[in-house]
């Protein structure tokens, strides 16, 4: 983005000491936030959260010290915008996985401060040329996302559908957490609830009690519509994921192998992260109907470990 369409973007869309736009890790366009309760960056690349850090706290949002920051390159941490799909593509394997959102630019429609001073960033993806190829279908379909970032960061995910005919989406907020060490990390919320085992053949199994995480774990667990804890013992905290509209959550952390053969994790990134995924996805993708939406919403919040 040149100096001049920046200077448009912040005449329009900067809110004076709370909100400006400018070139980013890797030349980037970004917003960065900073207003009394917290600080972010948001690329407008796939309207990616990159960090967010409540003020006096640790980061709450992990993001890749060897994440690579290019036009059309997925960042490795943040809030990865997955859409219209999740995971591979369903039939053709040639097509980005996780779809197409969060690699191509978006557009910021709207920015406000609120009563309470926290900051609203909306940005929106319309379709072109490019994504109607990689996602060919008959009805016009937009997507926005608005960000609200404050103690805590909430998140909805708008799936508009503009025409006249059904239309299937899988989608999801891909969160990568950060935490001290996720060997001494347990996430409730997920007890009882089924899940497919990506890393055991995707063979389908019930989690019984909290998830901890001791090697490579990639789970779609499925019916998980409860609030989800990641207690993080050392940082004497928990961060209570909330959601609606999201009927299915995933569990990742690939561990010292697939981490090391990503190569943008760093050398020991895995033992600070760990994603919970809001997600709609595998047998719990979403239908929109002629003039219909969809929204997923999410709600981080740290709360202290008593
Ligand atoms: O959500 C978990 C997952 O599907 C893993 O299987 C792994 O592929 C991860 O997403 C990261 O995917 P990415 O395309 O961002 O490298």
């Amino acid at each position: 983005m040149s100096t001049s369409e920046f200077d448009a973007l912040n005449r329009q869309h900067a809110l004076p000491g709370k909100l400006a736009f400018g070139p980013g890790p890797g030349g980037l366009a970004v917003a960065v936030v900073n207003n009394s309760h917290a600080s972010a960056m948001i690329a407008l690349q796939g309207a990616h959260v990159m960090t967010w850090t409540p003020h006096g706290q640790q980061p709450v949002i992990w993001l890749s010290r060897a994440a690579a920051f290019a036009p059309g390159k997925s960042i490795r941490g943040g809030v990865p915008i997955c859409w219209p799909w999740f995971g591979p593509h369903p039939s053709d394997a040639k097509l980005p996985g996780h779809g197409f959102a969060r690699t191509v630019p978006w557009e910021v429609v709207e920015s406000r401060s609120l009563r309470d001073d926290r900051t609203v960033l909306v940005l929106r993806l319309a379709e072109t040329e490019a994504t109607r190829k990689q996602w060919p279908h008959a009805t016009p379909v937009e997507v926005e996302a608005h960000i609200t970032v404050g103690t805590t960061l909430e998140m909805e995910l708008v799936t508009h559908n503009n025409g006249s005919a059904p239309v299937t989406i899988g989608d999801a907020l891909h969160t990568y957490f950060e935490v001290s060490d996720i060997r001494e990390v347990k996430i409730h919320g997920l007890g009882g609830c089924p899940y497919l085992d990506k890393v055991d053949g995707g063979s389908r199994k019930q989690q019984q009690g909290p998830v901890t995480i001791g090697s490579e774990v990639d789970r779609v667990y499925l019916d998980s519509t409860a609030d989800c804890l990641i207690e993080d013992p050392r940082w004497r905290r928990r961060i209570r994921v909330s959601k609606r509209g999201s009927r299915s959550s995933v569990v990742w952390n690939p561990w010292t192998e697939k981490a090391a053969k990503m190569g943008d994790f760093g050398t020991r990134g895995y033992l600070n992260m760990v994603c919970v995924e809001s997600t709609n996805a595998a047998e719990d993708v979403v239908n929109i109907g002629p003039g219909g939406e969809h929204r997923l919403w999410v709600r981080y919040a740290v709360e202290p470990l008593s």
